[in-house]
């Protein structure tokens, strides 16, 4: 029969989440009908989803650190096979496509646009950088001069005179970039050291664990976070825009979504196995349905491995790897997801995002989905590190939490079908490896030339 006690425990963050937004709209509501607020009485008002925000940034940085370099370091031994190297190459090439995607529809959609104000006010504020001159901040960036001084301040260019360019002016916030690149190439020295380097490898992995506990704890604030967020928002607009706005920015999402998972990873998929995609799709279903309804790939995992093996017949070996390791760094749905929502804000902001900008982004939001844990609305934590990226205001992300228990389920469906389909890829095109593995060829095995 029905656990509905079970069922309320398993899921209670979800409704509270939910019954956290319900109640923040009705409470923006009544405020606004009945009370005269001051704008003081606003600001206090939104403290409590102020402090929310807050707790979110707090852990970017260790977060960021111990996720990258534990990431690194481990995959280094997993993938010294070319069955490991061929999943991490499709990994990153259909997380790209659909960072890609992502932007191309954002940009054309431009959910964040306001329809009036379009034409009125466009006084070009020439400024004196050009394309190379970004592009080499960008890499100027990637390359702090002090480790420390990255975790709070970003170099940008301010001004190009006629022969020299005067990098000077710090803008607040976190050079992620610097601070990716910089746990990257130490995540893989950490690897290569051997027994040496795995005190090192362990301290990282014991601080990214007590990270994701403090991440957890934060989450169980987050419905009291959220409900002052959506009031003090309902209270403090004065253009109703913004929700249409929201709305379209739901679509966006969506559609990039659908399209990355009916026709850009079918078409891979065909391409190279030669093989009906949509069946396999199809194969996959119980997963993807488990996926939708609690929002965690790493929790559908079993669910999974049963379709990927039972129903698709793909080789346990491949599984084995490909599977897991997909679930916790393969996210296309959360790639695309994040770039959107980035420029989706710079767009609310009438932030002109520049050539350097769009790259950072597209790099930040591959490596942040990278970074995010297959659990419920992990894609959101990590969203926060590409805002910072770009110095784009984190407060507008109110908006975005109130609609994202619904997006985080689709976006983990595209991750968990994303997966799926990396394993009938890697098991194609790593047939010679298992047949030489077993000597004769699988013949229970549909996918074994
Ligand atoms: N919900 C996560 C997942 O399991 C990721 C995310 O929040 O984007 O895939």
């Amino acid at each position: 029969g029905w656990d509905l006690k079970g069922l309320l425990k398993r899921n209670w963050l979800l409704i509270a989440t939910i019954v956290s937004v319900l109640l923040g709209i009705g409470l923006g509501v009544l405020v606004r009908e009945y009370a005269s607020l001051s704008h003081l009485d606003k600001q206090y008002f939104g403290f409590p989803g102020d402090i929310l925000m807050r707790m979110l940034k707090l852990v970017i940085l260790p977060l960021i650190i111990s996720s990258m370099i534990t990431g690194v370091a481990a995959l280094d031994s997993d993938v010294s096979g070319k069955i490991g190297l061929r999943a991490v190459v499709y990994y990153l090439t259909t997380t790209i496509i659909a960072v890609l995607l992502g932007i191309a529809l954002v940009i054309t959609i431009k959910p964040g646009v306001s329809q009036k104000a379009e034409n009125i006010d466009r006084t070009e504020v020439t400024q004196n950088v050009n394309t190379v001159d970004t592009l080499l901040d960008l890499v100027r960036n990637m390359f702090p001069e002090n480790i420390v001084q990255a975790c709070f301040q970003q170099v940008r260019v301010v001004n190009i005179t006629k022969d020299y360019i005067i990098v000077g002016s710090y803008s607040d916030g976190l050079n992620v970039l610097g601070l990716i690149v910089f746990c990257v190439a130490f995540g893989l020295v950490i690897g290569k050291m051997g027994e040496r380097g795995r005190i090192l490898l362990e301290f990282f992995d014991a601080l990214n664990e007590a990270t994701m506990r403090l991440v957890q704890i934060i989450m169980c604030y987050m419905p009291v976070g959220i409900l002052f967020l959506i009031a003090a928002k309902i209270i403090e607009v004065e253009d109703w825009e913004i929700f249409r706005k929201l709305g379209m920015y739901m679509v966006t999402v969506l559609s990039g979504l659908a399209i990355h998972s009916t026709v850009f990873l079918p078409l891979i998929y065909f391409v190279i196995v030669r093989k009906n995609p949509y069946t396999f799709a199809l194969g996959m279903a119980q997963a993807l349905v488990t996926a939708l309804m609690i929002s965690s790939s790493s929790a559908t995992l079993p669910v999974t491995f049963r379709c990927a093996e039972e129903n698709l017949r793909i080789d346990k070996r491949i599984t084995r790897f490909v599977l897991p390791v997909g679930a916790t760094i393969n996210m296309d749905g959360t790639a695309l997801y994040e770039a959107v929502a980035a420029i989706f804000i710079a767009q609310l902001n009438d932030y002109d995002l520049d050539v350097g900008q769009i790259v950072t982004i597209s790099v930040t939001a591959t490596v942040a989905s990278i970074g995010a844990a297959g659990v419920p609305n992990a894609g959101f934590v990590t969203m926060v590190i590409v805002l910072t990226a770009v110095g784009l205001p984190a407060n507008d992300v109110t908006l975005i939490i109130a609609v994202d228990w619904l997006l985080d389920r689709f976006r983990t469906m595209i991750n968990v079908l994303g997966d799926a389909y990396g394993a009938g890829i890697v098991q194609k095109l790593s047939r010679r490896e298992l047949e030489r593995m077993d000597g004769t060829s699988d013949v229970t095995n549909p996918f074994a030339l």
